[in-house]
């Protein structure tokens, strides 16, 4: 099998199969003499090596990806005829998450919009979701993505700054193009730096059509809820996981599938009638920079998505892998949506470049699971050999093999539309709406999330170095809400202009993410200070109880090896030198561990706290905490004499809670 091939046989050959004797040394004439033309095990090693590389993906070229299943619930079946909706299917699943602007080997914890693109193997054909973590878009028609990636990216000069948008290109754009309004509020948003791929929403963005058994239609928006919660980190964590470790979010995703602990999203749609306008409560179905408001209608939820294995080898799935929203099956149809509508062009042209010909749907990670016949030949990497003569329409020879199948055959029959319009370049009327939604999402938010918009804004337009963009930005956010211009324009020292944003927005709650009861605590890490001297039984205790929710725990103490006392052992999992705040979702330190008086204790506590994370101690412990400058007394702060199962209770509440906000106004760095 071309999968496995490299990997038969006991010994190293050539890519010939010629086993090999040496692969150190290159045939020279004498040991000191030059190297002999005729080596072909040399010209082969390097020639290979030389073109390991293909091109990175024009956007998304960052990624993560992970297998896993979809378990339909049955509960759209009266909606759509797609098969793998029906009751009681499971479809094998590939998933891939990415930021947008950064190159193949950029951070991942930027502040980005994430691409969350979903390739089911369902039985008839293979149908890609390839959505973001983000529910709308900068652009209404695709024929500006190459504006609006040009700006997002790295000026083209110096090539910097990498995988971020706070530069001038970036707001020159968007405060010109103020449809992007509502998605720059998103990015700027905690979305943008989400906490793990486990805590992020997923959104198709564009409406899609359903069509069930009997030919009815349905307008949809499709969204992944995340089981774990939607989370997110905060900025001056981000951009220090950044450094610590760029490899933050596939890390995490990686080393949770190892540990048996899934990712798990539910796949949720909000159904809307498909009416002649498209329109829905006056939300123009067809503009993706609108969402239409959960209140308004209901997430009904049909299946659930559950990542549980990691790729094998990262080029040949995670890289290779090739999504195309022109991938549908049956019961699953395109809008008139024109960003949609280029899509289509683009994903399917963009790998003849990137994968280097017509072939790649013939890669494994993309081959459909479904029986293919087409009669498509050829081209570069073929590596099917067909049988027959007969690649074409009609033939007598083969009987006209393949057959084209009906709809009840299963064949893809679109349901039928009137389309018909003067040819034109424009938009309608109700796209000219750039503002209110953007208002409706800013307001809608706590005011903890709020302040992180300001200080987002803020932060980004003090990088741009021409005053006219950060001018011109501040008045569209003056048309978005005046307490965030006034903000933003005093952190960045200007006036703020007047605006007339909408004042009846209609709030939408289910926009926030900021939880009030704790959710689940899967996949979370909590590090453990401790020494010598440490309570270890009070650590295996607290193990078992952190594990037993799908969190893990690692101890952190001043020097790697084995911590001993009496029969506990606990192996060290970080040292001070390898540990930093960002990678715990909550810090504890053992009862009986001495405070080592190192500055770099200090600094690991003091960030934890300065980002609202739970910080927990037993026993002497607290002594830590203290001499680190910690207010015990402070929201989030766990003292407690010994681990019992309170104590450990309460700690897992407070990472089910994800941060103590009310900490918030007390630590974190004032956005003005
Ligand atoms: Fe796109 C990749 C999501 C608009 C053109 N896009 C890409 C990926 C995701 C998205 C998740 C990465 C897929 C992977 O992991 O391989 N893109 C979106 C969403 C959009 C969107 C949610 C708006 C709602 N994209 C969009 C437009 C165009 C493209 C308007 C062009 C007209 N996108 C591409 C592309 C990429 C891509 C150039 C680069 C690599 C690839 O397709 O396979 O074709």
């Amino acid at each position: 099998m071309a999968g496995t091939r490299a990997q038969s046989g006991e010994f190293l050959t050539t890519a010939q199969g010629v086993r090999l004797p040496d692969t150190d040394h290159s045939l020279k004439a004498g040991a000191r003499g030059p190297t002999l033309m005729e080596d072909f095990h040399l010209r082969e090693k390097i020639t290979h090596f030389d073109h390991e590389r293909i091109p990175e993906r024009v956007v998304h070229a960052r990624g993560a990806a992970a297998h896993g299943t979809f378990q339909s619930y049955g509960t759209a079946a009266a909606v759509t005829r797609a098969g793998f909706l029906a009751a009681g299917r499971t479809t094998p699943v590939f998933v891939r998450f990415s930021t947008v602007l950064g190159s193949r080997g950029s951070a991942d914890t930027v502040r980005d919009v994430r691409g969350f693109a979903v390739k089911f193997y369902t039985a008839e054909g293979n149908f890609d979701l390839v959505g973001n973590n983000m529910p709308v878009f900068f652009i209404q028609d695709g024929i500006k993505f190459p504006d609006v990636i040009h700006a997002a990216k790295p000026h083209p000069d110096r090539e910097i700054p990498q995988a971020q948008t706070a530069h001038d290109t970036f707001w020159d754009f968007v405060s010109r193009h103020t449809e992007a309004t509502h998605h720059v509020l998103w990015a700027m948003s905690d979305r943008g730096i989400p906490r793990s791929y486990r805590t992020m929403e997923g959104f198709g963005v564009h409406t899609f059509r359903l069509v069930n058994a009997e030919g009815a239609t349905t307008l949809v928006k499709f969204h992944w809820k995340p089981v774990a919660g939607v989370h997110s980190l905060v900025w001056e964590e981000a951009q220090l996981a950044a450094g610590v470790d760029p490899d933050f979010h596939r890390r995490d995703m990686a080393d949770a599938i190892t540990a048996g602990v899934p990712l798990e999203f539910e796949l949720g749609l909000q159904l809307l009638p498909d009416t002649e306008d498209q329109t829905f409560e006056g939300i123009d179905l067809l503009d993706p920079t609108k969402i239409v408001p959960e209140e308004l209608a209901p997430v009904r939820l049909v299946g659930k998505l559950t990542l549980d294995r990691n790729p094998t080898n990262y080029f040949a799935e995670t890289e290779q892998v090739a999504f195309h929203t022109g991938n549908l099956v049956p019961g699953i149809e395109v809008t008139d949506d024109p960003l949609m509508q280029a899509r289509l062009f683009s994903y399917l042209d963009t790998q003849l470049t990137r994968l280097g010909g017509p072939n790649f749907t013939q890669l494994p990670i993309n081959c459909p699971h479904a029986a293919v016949n087409d009669n498509l030949r050829d081209g570069m990497h073929q590596t099917a050999i067909h049988t027959g003569i007969t690649p074409y329409r009609p033939n007598g020879i083969d009987e006209n093999r393949p057959a084209t199948a009906s709809a009840d055959d299963g064949g893809y029959v679109p349901a039928p539309r009137e389309v018909s319009g003067a040819k034109t370049r424009e938009n309608p009327v109700s796209f000219g709406d750039h503002f209110s939604q953007a208002t409706m999402f800013y307001r809608s938010l706590t005011p903890v999330e709020r302040g992180h918009i300001v200080a987002a804004f803020t932060f980004e337009l003090g990088k741009c170095l021409a005053p006219d963009v950060r001018e011109r930005e501040l008045a569209v956010l003056s048309e978005v809400d005046a307490e965030l211009c006034e903000q933003v324009a005093a952190g960045l020292g200007l006036a703020a202009p007047k605006g007339t944003p909408a004042e009846d927005v209609v709030l939408s709650p289910a926009l926030s993410q900021v939880v009030a009861e704790p959710g689940p605590v899967a996949g979370r890490k909590i590090g453990v200070i401790a020494d010598a001297g440490s309570d270890l039984a009070g650590i295996t205790k607290l193990r078992k109880a952190v594990e037993r929710v799908g969190a893990t725990l690692l101890v952190i103490a001043p020097v790697g090896g084995v911590l001993r006392k009496g029969r506990s052992r606990q192996t060290v999992d970080r040292t001070l030198l390898t540990a930093r705040s960002v990678e715990f979702d909550a810090l504890v330190v053992a009862g009986a561990t001495t405070p080592t008086g190192d500055i770099r204790l200090t600094v690991l506590l003091q960030e934890a706290f300065r980002h609202c994370k739970a910080l927990a101690a037993w026993g002497d412990g607290v002594k830590v905490l203290v001499a680190a400058g910690i207010d015990v007394d402070s929201p989030g702060v766990l003292p407690g004499d010994e681990v019992d199962k309170n104590f450990a209770e309460v700690l897992v509440a407070a990472v089910g809670l994800h941060r103590a906000w009310e900490r918030a106004d007390l630590v974190m760095a004032s956005p003005v």
